[in-house]
């Protein structure tokens, strides 16, 4: 697919930003739009590559996610999961039997040479994503999340799902970003977009490797479009996950208004709920335009109506 100016550019991890990414590819209507998402959370398991976030944003996009969960397939059974279980496997992280396919699939790929990118293409196509769209990893390259907790650094998977984020985060690291750089898919729709927006992804371990790449700061304080981000924390909490306390343990103000914080040097808009319509003072006079809305997605209305106010407000917005 080639790029073509006027384009809409979303950067995303996991559940949170998949929905809106998911809007935002009901709305674009005529206009291209690219996602680009974060891969630090991709691991080994089985001896298959995992790429937790981008599966989210493809099923998602594809109409396949299961709806409970927001990752994995719906309707997937758990046969061969169970079945490796009993040969002594793990089962502490929840791969479906379709799931299975797109890492064995990706995997095999992968050794033959083919680049993340290219396999995440070949994907979108095969599960039917429009060919205005493009699902972007981040970098080809690999990066890995590394949580620095009371009981030593952790993978990413393992201080998320099976330890279920309960440890103390005392710092998170990217290792392998020095050495990595933004897809140049990623660099030239940044470079040709009309609208930026960061999903509310967490901050930190989703939308943060994605800014610490070499090229990104650099691409989006060239780019012409405006950048919005719309906050993953409402009410000082974050909706799913542990963006909440990990942005606390970092010393971050947990609120919209920390969210902007971190954001600030690139931002032109940020979008927060209802429910922090009093931090819109505070935010505005870090130098970006505010929208107060309803963020919270419940159902793909929601998802859709929030992307087209997103887009509203980002239109409006002059870098
Ligand atoms: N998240 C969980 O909390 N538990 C799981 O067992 C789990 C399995 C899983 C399988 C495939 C996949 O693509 C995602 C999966 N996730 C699971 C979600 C995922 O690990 C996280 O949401 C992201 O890494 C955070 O962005």
């Amino acid at each position: 697919m080639e790029i073509k100016s006027g384009s809409v550019v979303a950067m995303a991890g996991g559940v949170g930003g998949a929905k809106l990414a998911h809007g935002l590819y009901a709305q674009a209507n005529d206009r291209d739009l690219t996602v680009i998402v974060n891969t630090a959370d991709d691991f080994e398991l089985h001896g298959l590559h995992i790429s937790p976030d981008l599966d989210t944003v493809l099923y998602t996009l594809a109409g396949v996610a299961n709806p409970e969960t927001g990752w994995g397939i719906a309707g997937d059974t758990f046969a061969t999961m169970s079945a490796l279980a009993r040969l002594g496997g793990a089962d502490w992280f929840r791969l479906g039997d379709q799931d299975f396919a797109t890492h064995i699939r990706r995997t095999q790929r992968l050794r033959e040479g083919a680049t993340l990118g290219e396999v995440t293409a070949e994907f979108s196509r095969a599960l039917g994503v429009l060919d205005t769209t493009a699902i972007v990893p981040m970098t080809d390259d690999p990066v890995a999340t590394l949580v620095e907790t009371d009981d030593g650094l952790l993978d990413f998977q393992s201080y998320f799902v099976r330890r279920q984020h309960a440890d103390r985060v005392l710092s998170v690291r990217f290792s392998g970003i020095e050495a990595a750089t933004l897809a140049p898919r990623a660099k030239q729709a940044l470079t040709a977009a009309s609208v930026i927006v960061l999903c509310p992804s967490n901050p930190i371990v989703s939308i943060g490797p994605i800014l610490a790449l070499s090229g990104t700061t650099d691409a989006l304080s060239s780019a012409n479009a405006p950048i919005v981000a719309v906050s993953p924390i409402i009410g000082g909490q974050a909706l799913k996950g542990p963006a909440d306390h990990m942005l606390a343990s970092l010393g971050h103000h947990v609120s919209a208004l920390g969210v902007a914080t971190i954001y600030r040097h690139f931002l032109s808009g940020m979008v927060i709920d209802d429910a922090d319509a009093h931090l819109a003072r505070p935010i505005g006079r870090l130098g970006m335009s505010v929208l107060v809305t309803d963020t919270i997605m419940r159902s793909e209305l929601d998802r859709r109506r929030l992307a087209t106010e997103v887009l509203e407000f980002a239109g409006a917005l002059r870098r």
